[in-house]
């Protein structure tokens, strides 16, 4: 590793949050391509001049390619990595638009209602977390298999997943006895056992200009 980088060509570099379920997914699509990127962490209340001169809109994840193209989505991310994945054993590339869509928009809306109540004082939480478990009762009848593209993690179980953790874990044991997601409860804690999870969860410190370089991503599965 050491030479490729002593090389005058660097790795993409990927600014990521650890606990941010955007730049999750952007991870775990990367971990299983076969992309290596360079990981700097961010924390957000000091956030890289670099990484805002990139992407003024200044949310994580982004990428800043080699060729010096930036994608500050963590979906667009999240497809770049797609496209060198490993097809065989990964079927990354089953997308489900209307669910992904759902989760960034409705889902993420209710979450952050019922996860962050200090912040809508005029919100009523739990009416919030009901219109957002009623979302994961329609994912509970879309669960036919293991993953929503079957036997394997799929692009739309990585893409929607980090958020669905989010709403167990404001109180997990209320999420784990609900009587009426029973596959989506099982879905959820698979993932949350799954490598391809818990390898994009390592910690990192905080980087800093001048640092050595963090390599993340190709891991065997
Ligand atoms: N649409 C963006 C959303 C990314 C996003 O909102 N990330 C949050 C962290 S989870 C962020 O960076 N917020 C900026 C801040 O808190 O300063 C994406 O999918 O990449």
């Amino acid at each position: 590793m050491a030479e490729s980088l002593q090389s005058n060509k660097r790795l993409p570099v990927l600014y990521s949050f650890r606990r941010c379920p955007y730049a999750m997914r952007a991870r775990m699509a990367i971990n299983q391509s076969n992309k290596t990127v360079e990981l700097r962490e961010v924390v957000l209340r000091d956030k890289p001049s670099h990484m805002i001169k990139l992407s003024p809109k200044a949310t994580v994840p982004v990428l800043w390619l080699e060729n010096g193209n930036v994608i500050d989505e963590s979906l667009e991310v999240m497809a770049w990595a797609a496209d060198y994945a490993n097809w065989a054993s990964f079927p990354l590339k089953t997308f489900d638009s209307d669910l992904i869509s759902q989760n960034d928009t409705a889902f993420k809306f209710h979450l952050d209602k019922y996860k962050y109540p200090n912040r809508y004082p005029n919100s009523n939480a739990l009416e919030h977390r009901e219109a957002a478990l009623d979302i994961l009762r329609g994912i509970e009848a879309s669960l036919k298999n293991n993953w929503l593209g079957g036997r394997r993690p799929s692009f739309t179980d990585i893409a929607i997943l980090p958020f669905i953790r989010q709403f167990r874990g404001v109180d997990a044991q209320w999420f784990d006895n609900l009587k009426n997601i029973p596959k989506v409860i099982l879905w959820t804690n698979r993932f949350l056992d799954w490598e391809g999870f818990k390898s994009v969860m390592i910690k990192y410190p905080q980087w800093k200009p001048g640092d050595s370089v963090t390599t993340f991503g190709v891991t065997s599965f």
